[in-house]
């Protein structure tokens, strides 16, 4: 007899923070999209994240609407996928306390992002912002994830969360899945297009980066002016020419093309004929979802709807793992 065959599971998160980048899109979101078929997928708007640096209120609720629109208009199919917010989700909050429990300080102080953000806000190093991967960790294992889709600059959060994991079923016996990252062959690290020792940001000044909703001349514009040298050679070399082979990475991701074939085609013309190639498929990529975007950011009846069945799927999977941490545990409920 055939056995039905359980479908692994993805779990992937972006916060709502500022306008989503090219950075993004290539690092995470694009693979999200090509996942979808094959895993029983969940996509969360890391809202509770986003708190660990001050935030407009407004502004927050404008740019959580924002996201959950870019998921949906870069193609992902709210049926096939739970897309949703993960402060609706209360039990995200719940384990990251348990397993707040099963971390050490010494790790969450050698998180390169916790330095990097508290240089970055200094007048605001909160305790969310030191137990931020444990929230991340919380994330992925109540969803018993087996592969998480994420940009290079996460792989030390998720190496922490397989310690976690690995942690309490030492302890507990076999509670979590230890996840495995998902990582772009290309572009799982796209720079600054000012600062191209950096990774583009969307919490950095408007011009280090390509927001996924920038319009073309925009794009362009952008690209024009990003760092390259003077040698006017397209060849990648990511330590002596990083301006250059960040566009050549960006170039490689959107259009499949390799490094070669990128220099066969563009070296020794000068930078403004490879800079208008990179815009040309940047905006080839942005433009259908761009469209989309609009159509579906209007409509928010459809926003609602895909919004309150996310979070009551989503739910249900978490309630799940956390009665099988609580038994573990021995906190209630109990059957007396
Ligand atoms: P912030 O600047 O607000 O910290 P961010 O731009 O790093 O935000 P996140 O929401 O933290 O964005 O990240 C969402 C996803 O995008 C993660 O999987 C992350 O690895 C990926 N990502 C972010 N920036 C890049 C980048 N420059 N290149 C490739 N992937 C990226
Ligand atoms: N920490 C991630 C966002 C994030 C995430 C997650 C990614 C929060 N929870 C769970 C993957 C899985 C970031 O800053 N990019």
């Amino acid at each position: 007899m055939e056995q039905a065959v359980q479908k692994q599971r993805i779990f992937s998160g972006i916060q709502p923070t500022g306008n989503l980048t090219l950075g993004n899109y290539i690092g995470a979101l694009r693979n999200f999209g090509i996942l979808q078929d094959e895993y029983d997928c969940l996509y969360s708007i890391v809202d509770l994240h986003a708190l660990t640096v001050r935030q407009n209120p407004a502004e927050l609720r404008k740019a959580c609407l924002r996201t959950m629109s870019i998921f949906l208009a870069s193609g992902l199919d709210p049926e096939k996928n739970i897309i949703y917010f993960q402060s609706q989700v209360p039990a995200h909050a719940e384990l990251s306390w348990v397993l707040n429990c099963y971390t050490y300080m010494g790790e969450m102080s050698r998180m390169t992002q916790f330095k990097d953000k508290s240089a970055k806000h200094a007048d605001n190093i909160n305790c969310g912002l030191f137990t931020y991967p444990v929230l991340m960790a919380a994330d992925i294992l109540l969803y018993q994830t087996n592969l998480v889709p994420i940009g290079a600059d996460q792989k030390q959060h998720l190496e922490i969360a397989r310690d976690i994991a690995e942690r309490f079923n030492g302890v507990y016996g076999d509670v979590f899945v230890v996840p495995d990252g998902y990582f772009p062959k290309v572009g799982a690290r796209v720079m600054s297009l000012q600062e191209p020792t950096r990774k583009m940001s969307k919490s950095d000044p408007e011009d280090t980066y390509i927001a996924i909703l920038d319009k073309p001349d925009i794009i362009r514009k952008k690209l024009r002016r990003a760092v390259t040298d003077s040698e006017n050679s397209v060849v990648f070399d990511p330590e002596n020419k990083p301006g250059v082979a960040n566009l050549m990475s960006i170039l490689s991701a959107l259009s499949g093309m390799s490094m070669e074939e990128i220099t066969a085609q563009y070296d020794g013309q000068g930078y403004g004929k490879f800079k208008d190639a990179v815009a040309d498929s940047v905006i080839a990529t942005l433009e259908p979802i761009q469209k989309r975007y609009e159509e579906i950011s209007a409509d928010k009846a459809y926003l609602q709807q895909v919004m309150d069945s996310g979070s009551e799927r989503a739910s249900a999977i978490a309630h799940k793992t956390m009665l099988k941490v609580r038994k573990k545990l021995g906190i209630a409920p109990w059957k007396l």
